[in-house]
Formats: structure tokens, sequence, C-alpha cells
């Protein structure tokens, strides 16, 4: 049979902004294989976990792949009939800001203009917004204050050259691992380069920091103040740059003299120690070609604006700013959160970088697009967004390509919204989301490997995500589904494309339109490619125009920015603290992120078994102080509450966390987890500039979750959780290879364990193929069930968490029968004898466990993570693990780890 696609079939990473270029390619079994691609230059042919394991999540469980109204399927006219009638009923009764979109930095750049260009252009309101509000809105606003435009100056080798790297609020071993990876080496080739690291808490990115700041939650604008002022009092402000290039130095620098006057002033705001900031300080001093790589932990605050501008304020100062080895750099989450801002995806933007609130920017899309009304104000913003769907006021939403009832705060609030609003439609690749619970229309979109398009990382490149898998069921391109729509609106001529490709000419064609340098956004170079150029497209950087064809490394050296009068702005920052303190009934502070092989709200990586065995269950991350303070264990569950709501979380103490705030991850949903939904407890302030949410800081109290048992369940069939173990108050599901994994507690007293899992699981048939035994005297019960002599399910309920190892009993699932001498290990819930567990997963790609790491370590006596690579390859293919690897190491503690300067 022919093949449609030309394997091998280059494409770009699904996941984060560092843009990996990967090639597809089939085995002889006719299995997809994704390798990197040697020669994309973001990433030279490494790949992290969970690019590696990429190809694990291709399968189609799961997916959607029929459009639907009130969950039933029905064909495409329907659904599209049916949504735009709503949108056309709305907007006729109560005006077009009565509805509302809101998509996503994981839509292809095509997809995003058109839906951008639907809602400004021809619904004629700007009420669509994108969880890049969540997520980069702090860094757009610091950025079009400082330089006039959104531009990223430098590029990933600048990370490279530089002699110092300063990494905070970002933890780039695992958000952002291949870019973390190229950082590494660089400093294997280069000992003398400093790196600093500014985070509260020690993370895997500490691992290569000579300095890790453990600064107290909130204060980096102090931080970088200090610094600025540090600078000026050294006489080391660059007054050829800072003059001639820019406005506002003495106001800033008259800002930062106030808020810190002294590294003694900073060292007591931020908790850190006077040598290691002096220390700080005098590197950044001798160090011109110095790089601040910044990411959440600066931009999702009440006044993320504010930090961004005052780390730009210190390259700004010094000039080192687009020149080779130096610069602030704002690291991208998303694969295409650099696209969506091209095409102004956010409510407050026009397409192309142009503004919204500039007559003559609109006058100018207003005339391309032919648009007969064109939005001539901002639009409402994510969280205020969603707060007018409670209220009423916007009566149909479309969400696309997020999953806002996750990952936007106060997320009750959120689902009410939901649940209220007249219309809501969902488009997106999988049936079944918290969000799409809340759909009357869903509509099935193409997923990676399938759609076609392009994306832009971090460093500002535009590559080619390409197909390499059919169509499947009735799924379709988002860009397809939104013309369709506007067609049914009325607007076919605007929306007569045919392929992506027309949509990407038309984009490249609007950002040189009338521009003529006066915009920092232009790939006109690009706006004649013919199919088959389009087909075959090179990873390029923008600005991309006729005279540079080739592209643009690095932007701004030459002091031409894009404000009026092409200076840039020094901005001064007068630091404020996160709105909400702690308090005396919230003492602590809840932190929020990721973790390595999980992303976002796991629709993604949690059909991948590899990447959920590396953390399993939602946690909470606790300093060993504030644990014995609020009475917590280690391993044990918690409650975590705050003003806005609750979770349940598997308690991690560790020393790696300052004392006062706990870190929990924002990956767990409902889907995963009975309690598990962080966004539930986060607070809902926006910082006033960029209207992106305070997501890293919120007042929390953490109290024990008294359980009468825990319990886990290994089973070959996924369960339906709610209806088969309702009694469990917690629950966290999690697959593995062949299997999946259930962690459960309950809060009430049960006489008999064998009654309570024959009532929890009363769905299954407790008959003879079951072994069971309850031992009353541990209180504990072990019950396991064989078919054909495979292991179909076990389970064991015991009353403490620590029930037997599950990773010898999890490579059961991988036998095609169960020997006799583990039939009776399997009921004591011990490895037979010779037989070891293999402990919880460090290394993803290669499934290596912790007891297997220590067990060679200890008895091989490595010393190294070349060494643990040669033994067992743990390590050897991503590398996303060596920083844990490294901790195991028998000299990790006496290894210097980086100064903690708190
Ligand atoms: N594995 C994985 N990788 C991802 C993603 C994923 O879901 N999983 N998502 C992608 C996306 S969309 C994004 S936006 C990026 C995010 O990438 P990052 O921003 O690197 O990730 P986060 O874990 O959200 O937060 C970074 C760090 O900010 C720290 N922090 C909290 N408060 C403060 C503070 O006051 N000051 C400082 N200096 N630091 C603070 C947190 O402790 C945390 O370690 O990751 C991208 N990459
Ligand atoms: N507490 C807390 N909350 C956070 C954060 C935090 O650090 N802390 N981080 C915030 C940040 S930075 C971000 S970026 C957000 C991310 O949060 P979300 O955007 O809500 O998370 P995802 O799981 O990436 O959701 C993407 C959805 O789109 C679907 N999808 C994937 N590809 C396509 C496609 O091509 N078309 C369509 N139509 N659908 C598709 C997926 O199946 C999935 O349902 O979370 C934010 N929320
Ligand atoms: S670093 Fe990892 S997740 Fe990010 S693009 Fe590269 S392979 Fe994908
Ligand atoms: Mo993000």
């Amino acid at each position: 049979m022919n093949d449609p696609f030309p394997f091998p079939v280059k494409s770009t990473c699904a996941y984060c902004g560092v843009g990996c270029g990967i090639i597809a390619s089939k085995d002889e079994e006719q299995n997809i294989q994704i390798e990197g691609d040697p020669v994309h230059p973001a990433n030279l042919g490494r790949l992290c976990s969970k690019g590696a394991a990429l190809a694990d999540t291709l399968d189609l469980e799961g997916r959607l792949l029929r459009p639907e109204i009130n969950h039933q399927p029905v064909d495409w006219d329907s659904a599209l009939d049916k949504v735009a009638l709503g949108f056309k009923e709305v907007i006729e009764t109560h005006g077009p800001d009565a509805v509302a979109f809101y998509v996503s930095g994981q839509l292809l750049t095509e997809d995003y203009y058109v839906a951008n260009k639907l809602m400004k252009g021809f619904i004629g309101a700007a009420n669509i917004d994108t969880n890049s509000r969540l997520c980069m809105s702090s860094s757009v606003a610091g950025h079009k204050r400082a330089f006039g435009s959104d531009t990223i100056p430098g590029c990933y080798e600048d990370l490279e050259l530089a002699d110092l790297v300063v990494l905070t609020g970002s933890n780039a071993a695992w958000c952002h691992p291949v870019l973390y990876q190229r950082l590494v080496a660089a400093k294997e080739a280069r000992p003398h380069m400093t790196i600093v690291v500014i985070d509260p808490r020690r993370t895997a990115s500490s691992d290569i920091a000579d300095i890790h700041f453990a600064i107290k939650p909130g204060t980096d604008a102090v931080l970088f103040n200090g610094l600025l002022t540090y600078l000026n009092h050294r006489d080391k402000i660059n007054r050829t740059f800072a003059e001639e290039f820019c406005e506002g130095l003495d106001k800033a620098l008259a800002a930062a003299e106030r808020s810190a006057p002294t590294a003694g002033a900073v060292a007591k705001a931020c908790g850190l120690s006077l040598t290691a900031i002096t220390e700080f300080y005098e590197h950044f001093e001798a160090c011109e070609k110095s790089v601040t790589l910044y990411s959440q932990g600066i931009n999702q605050s009440s006044s993320g604006t504010d930090k961004v501008n005052a780390i730009l304020n210190c390259h700004l100062a010094t000039g080192r700013i687009g020149r080779p080895g130096m610069g602030p750099f704002s690291l991208t989450g998303q694969p295409n959160a650099m696209g969506g801002r091209e095409v102004g995806g956010l409510a407050n933007l026009l397409a192309a970088h142009l503004e919204i609130d500039n007559p003559d920017h609109r006058d100018l899309v207003a005339r391309f697009w032919h648009a007969p009304q064109l939005a001539d104000k901002p639009g409402l913003a994510a969280v205020e967004l969603f707060e007018a769907v409670e209220t009423g006021k916007v009566k149909a939403i479309w969400i696309m390509g997020t999953n806002p009832a996750v990952s936007l705060p106060d997320n009750s609030r959120v689902r009410q919204a939901l649940e209220k609003c007249d219309l809501v439609v969902v488009s997106d690749c999988e049936r079944n989301t918290d969000t799409a619970a809340f759909a009357d229309v869903l509509l099935p979109a193409l997923a990676w490997g399938e759609k076609d398009g392009t994306v832009t990382n971090s460093e500002r490149r535009i590559s080619r995500q390409r197909a390499f898998l059919p169509a499947p069921g009735d799924a379709k391109p988002d860009w397809w589904i939104i013309s369709e729509i506007a067609r049914r609106l009325g607007h076919d001529a605007a929306f007569n494309y045919a392929t992506s490709a027309d949509i990407f000419r038309e984009h490249a064609a609007l950002s040189g339109f009338e521009n003529n340098g006066s915009r920092d956004f232009d790939i006109s170079g690009l706006a004649e490619l013919k199919q088959i150029a389009y087909d075959g497209m090179l990873p390029l950087q923008w600005p991309v125009t006729k005279n540079r064809p080739q592209g643009t490394t690095r932007l701004f050296a030459d002091g031409r920015f894009f404000r009026p009068g092409g200076k840039a702005a020094l901005v001064p920052v007068n630091p404020q603290a996160p709105v909400h303190a702690p308090d005396a009934k919230f003492l602590l502070i809840l932190n929020t992120g990721r973790v390595r092989d999980h992303w976002h709200t796991m629709t993604r990586t949690g059909k991948s078994g590899r990447l959920s065995a590396h953390r399993i269950e939602p946690f909470a991350e606790i300093h060993p102080t504030d644990a014995e303070r609020f009475e917590i264990n280690d391993g044990n569950l918690a409650r975590l509450e705050t003003n806005w709501g609750e979770m349940i979380a598997r308690v991690h103490i560790t020393t790696d966390q300052q004392s006062g705030s706990i870190f929990v991850p924002m990956h767990w949903n409902k889907q995963f987890a009975s309690h598990g939904l962080v966004d539930a407890l986060v607070n809902p302030v926006t910082d006033p500039i960029s209207q992106q949410p305070e997501l890293k800081h919120t007042p929390v109290r953490i109290t024990p979750f008294k359980a009468s048992w825990h319990a886990f369940v290994l089973t070959r069939k996924r369960l339906d959780i709610n209806a088969e173990a309702a009694i469990a108050t917690y629950w966290a599901a999690a697959r593995g290879k062949g299997f999946w994994r259930y962690e459960l507690a309950g809060e009430h007293d049960v006489a008999s364990k064998t009654e309570l899992m024959h009532s929890l699981f009363s769905a299954h048939t407790f008959d003879a193929n079951w072994l069971e035994f309850e031992d009353t005297a541990r209180g504990s019960y072990r019950g396991a069930q064989l078919v054909n002599d495979r292991l179909e399910i076990c389970m064991f309920v015991g009353s403490s968490p620590e029930l037997p190892a599950r990773d010898w009993l999890q490579a059961l699932f991988s036998e095609p029968t169960i020997s006799e001498l583990n039939r009776a290990s399997l009921l004591a819930g011990v490895p037979p004898l010779g037989q070891k567990d293999a402990g919880a997963t460090v290394c993803a790609c290669f499934g290596v466990g912790m007891n297997t790491l220590i067990d060679a370590i200890t008895n091989d006596g490595l010393t190294s993570a070349d060494e643990i690579g040669a033994a067992l390859s743990a390590g050897t293919n991503c590398g996303s693990c060596l920083p844990e690897l490294k901790n195991l190491l028998p000299n990790a503690a006496a290894r210097e780890k980086p100064r903690n300067a708190a």
C-alpha cells in the first residue's frame, strides 16, 4: 500500500517553546518512531523525556473523533450550524461583546490567525483571549513598555556564548530541558561560565548553578532594582547606550535607589545572604556577556510586568542587549506561544504586532482584511472573561485548544461560569477533559502529527509542523472549523482558505503591509511562498524580509527600538508585594508549577506509561520544619485549603523547599485524581498591566488527611473510578505499561478490609479466580485476579500508606503468565527471593527505578553519572533525569552543591 506521507517526515515537537525539530519515521512493523532532527537549529538532534516519548501518545484511545451536540455524535453540518446559529442569535440580541473565544498557544499560527481575524475583524469585538494570558502576558507587556514591541532580542546561542547566565523563575531543567542541556554542555566546555539560579525552591535547574538564591517569594523586583543601583554606584551604567538609545534612565535609577538602596537592604527584603548577593552583583558587573533567562516565577505575579521591566532595565542600562552572549530572555512555554503573539491572540492586540488602541493600526488592518467592523477597543482578558461568562455578560463561548476548567485560577468559579453559560463550544482532540464535560457542542480537532502549519519558538524561529498521520474519524484542522463558522456567519470571501499555506501567506503579507521597518514583526519575505516552498520551509528566525531572506538572529544591537521616536524605555519599578499575604488562618504560601514528565492538564502525557511513572500523584512539597509544625508526615496525604478551595495531595518532605512555602504541581485534574486540582485553590488576582494571574502565590494552610485506610489497585483495564470506588475519599490514577495504577484512601473506619474492597469494587466478581487474603492482625487485605494465569488486577489495602512496593508488582503485568513463585509472592506483597523492586522511575527513557540505581551505586561503587549510564543506560538518552541521578550518587551530599544563599 502506498503511504500518503513521504517518510521520514520532519516536524516540530508538540510540547514546549524550545521548539525542537523531530523526524517521524516508520519501523519494519509500521510503528511510528520519533527522533530528534540532527539539523534543526533548536536541538541539533536532542530530545527530552517528553519529546522522546511522543510516539507513546499517538494512539486514538480517548480521542474526540466525531462532532457532538449534548454529548451525542452528530454530523459536521449539524454541529457547525448549531454553533453559527447560536453565535448569531446572541450577537443579534446582545451585541458582539456577548460572545467570546478562548484560545491557546497550542494552536498553529494559521489556526490562531483565522480565529483572531474572525473575532476582531468580522464579529467586531475583541473578546478573544488565550491561555497565553496565564503564561506570557507580563513579558509581552514588559517588552512593549521597554522596546515598543514584543520582541525577544536574542537567540539560544547567546546562552552558550555568555559568561554569566542568570535563570530566574525558571525551572528550565524540567520545562525547557533541551535548552538546559545546551547550557550544561556549554558550561562543561567553558567552565568559567557562571550560572545563577533564582527560585524559592531548589530545583533540578539548580544542579548546574554556582549560586542558588532561595529568594523570598515575590521579591525579584527588589533584587534586580538592587542590581541597577549597584551598577549605578559602581559607575557601570553604559551612558552612551542608555542615554542615546533609551529614555527614562534617571527615573528608573531613582526608583531603584528608593526601593533597593544597598545590597544589605536587598538581602533583607529577599531573605538572602549579603555575601551571595554581592557576589552575584559583582559577576554581573564583570561579565559583559550576561544573559537573564526568566519564565513563570517572574510572569505569573500581580506585579509581573514590573518584574520583567526590572530585568530589562539592567540590560538596557548596560547596553547588554542583542549582541552575542547578552540580553534578557523570556522563555516561552507553549509550542506556539510566540505565534499566538504574532497574530495578536491576546484581547488587547491586533494581528501582526499591531495595536488595537492605535487608530492608524486599526485602519491598516481593516483595509487589509476588508473587515466590515473591526473591533475598536480591547476585549476581556482571561480571568475577567470567565467572570463575564459567570455574570451572564458573555453568553456564548468557544474554547479551542485549552482546558480552562483546570488551568484558570479560582476554577470552581470558572466551572460555575461554564455550567451557567448558554452556549459552550469546545474544540479539542480529546473527548474527556474537564472542560469538555461542560460543552454543549464538541468539535473534533486534528492533533499533533495530523495537523499541518507553523509554530514559532522562544528564539523567534518559525518551524513547520507537518502531518505524518492520517486524519482520524471526522477530525478537522482548527482553521477549517473556524472558517466554516465564519462562512455560516456570512463571511465567505474573507475565509475562503483551501490550505494552511493560504493562511500563512496572508499572515506574512499583513506583517509587511505598510510596514517599511516601522514594526518588528515582519515576515513579508515569506508572503509569496508557493505550496511546495511552504511544505519544504526550513526553520527561520523572524524578521524575514526581502532584504533578509535568511531571517534575523538578533535585534536591537543597533539601538533602534520601536517606541515612538525609536528609543527604548527604562521603566521606574516600585516593587510590590503579592496581593494576598499569609495571615493567621493561612500561614504558608502556595507556589505552583510543573513536573518533568507531565504536560499541563495531562491530556497527552497522561497517555504514556513512561511519562506517568516519574510522578504518579498530585503532591505537595514542604520543608521539614513546616511539616513538623503542621504535623504532616512524609508519604501521607494532606489537605490543602485556601480562601478559594481545597485539595488533597501526597506529602513530600524536602529541604529543597524553603520553609514558609509549599509547592504543588498544576497538572492533576478530575480525569486523574479526585481532589488534585490545584487551581481550585489559586487566587484569581491579576497584574493590573498585563492581566496575568498570580499563579505562584496564594496563602494556604495544610492539615493531615486522616485516612483510616489506604489502598492501591493495579489493573489492566481503566476503572470507571467514580462509579466503582465511590466510597474512596481520595483516588489518583496513572497509566503504566499495560496497566492502570490507582492510589486510594478513605476517611471512614471499616470493620473488614475484605468487605471494604468488595463494596468498593462491587462491579467485579470476586469469584474463584480471586485469590484473597485478609490479615486482621495487621489490618491488611490483598487480592488478585488471574485470568488464564495472567494477572488481571491486584489490590492491596492497609492502615498505613506503606503498602507493598508497587514497582515489581507492576512488572508482573508484562508477564504472559504468573509463575508459581510469583503467585505466592503476589499475596505476600513482597518480591520472591532474588527479585527486587525497581522503585519509582527516575529515568523515563529506559524505565530505570530508584532502587535499581541505589543498588548499582552502592554495590558497584559507581561515582558519576557517566558510570551509571555505562552500567544501566539511565540518563544516556535524553538526559532529563541527570540532575536526579547525580543527587543519588554517594558524593552527592559532599559534591559542591550550589551555595544556597538564603
Ligand atoms: N515538563 C513540562 N515542561 C513544560 C510545561 C509543562 O507543563 N511540563 N509547560 C510549558 C509552559 S506552557 C510553560 S509556561 C513553561 C513554564 O516553565 P517554568 O516557568 O520554568 O515553570 P514553572 O514550574 O511554572 O515555574 C518556574 C519556577 O518559578 C519558581 N517561582 C515561584 N515563585 C517565584 C518567585 O517569586 N521568584 C522566582 N524567581 N521564582 C519563583 C517556581 O518555584 C518554579 O520552580 O514550561 C513549559 N514546559
Ligand atoms: N496554578 C497554575 N495554573 C497554571 C499555570 C501554573 O503555573 N500554575 N500555568 C499556566 C500556563 S503558563 C499555561 S500555558 C496554562 C496551560 O493550561 P491549558 O492550556 O488549559 O492546558 P493543556 O493541557 O495544554 O490544554 C490544552 C488542551 O487543548 C487540546 N489540544 C491540543 N492540541 C490541540 C489542537 O491542535 N487543537 C485543539 N482544538 N485542541 C488541542 C488538548 O487536548 C487539551 O485539552 O496553564 C496555566 N495555569
Ligand atoms: S525540550 Fe523537550 S518538550 Fe521541549 S520542544 Fe524539545 S523535546 Fe519537546
Ligand atoms: Mo505556559
